[in-house]
């Protein structure tokens, strides 16, 4: 009789930890890994500072504010130039898109607000899967371009 009462219990009493326990294993992972093959594309932090790429000989710095960086807030994107090269004849811009993914055309235009500094505005959109990892692609017109990959807190 004890027996049967353990074995009629034991799924009643363990089905809701069951529960908890199927959804830690199977869903979170199953949402991690969605973003996993992308996030070991990022390469720069930009919650937390400013990247780098070199190009030649010239540093393409970006920086991205306010942070953390957000998806569906106004962003004001900096780019510096440093180094040796002379200045574009043309300002930079920055391509918005999705590693594995087109988001559609999403430019950033630049104009200079100081010597080799220029500022633009954008926004980066949310993306329907919840993938989180974005791509800035700087391109430097007479120099060429920088891939800055990065995670958008949603
Ligand atoms: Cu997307």
């Amino acid at each position: 009789m004890i027996r049967i009462q353990l074995i009629n219990r034991f799924p009643i009493r363990t089905f809701p930890l069951f529960l908890l326990i199927s959804f830690i294993l199977y869903c979170s992972p199953v949402t991690i890994h969605a973003d996993n093959g992308y996030r070991k594309l990022i390469n720069c932090d930009l919650h937390d500072e400013a990247c780098v790429h070199r190009v030649d000989d010239t540093d393409i710095i970006l920086e991205v504010k306010p942070r953390p960086v957000r998806a569906m807030k106004d962003l004001v994107f900096t780019v510096t130039l440093s180094g040796n090269s002379e200045s574009p004849k043309s300002p930079p811009y920055i391509d918005l898109n999705m590693p594995g993914m087109d988001m559609g055309p999403n430019r950033v235009k630049m104009n200079p607000v100081g010597e080799n500094v220029y500022e633009g505005k954008g926004v980066i959109v949310k993306c329907p899967s919840g993938h989180r990892v974005w791509r800035a692609t700087v391109t430097v017109p007479d120099l060429g371009k920088a891939e800055f990959i990065f995670d958008v807190i949603y």
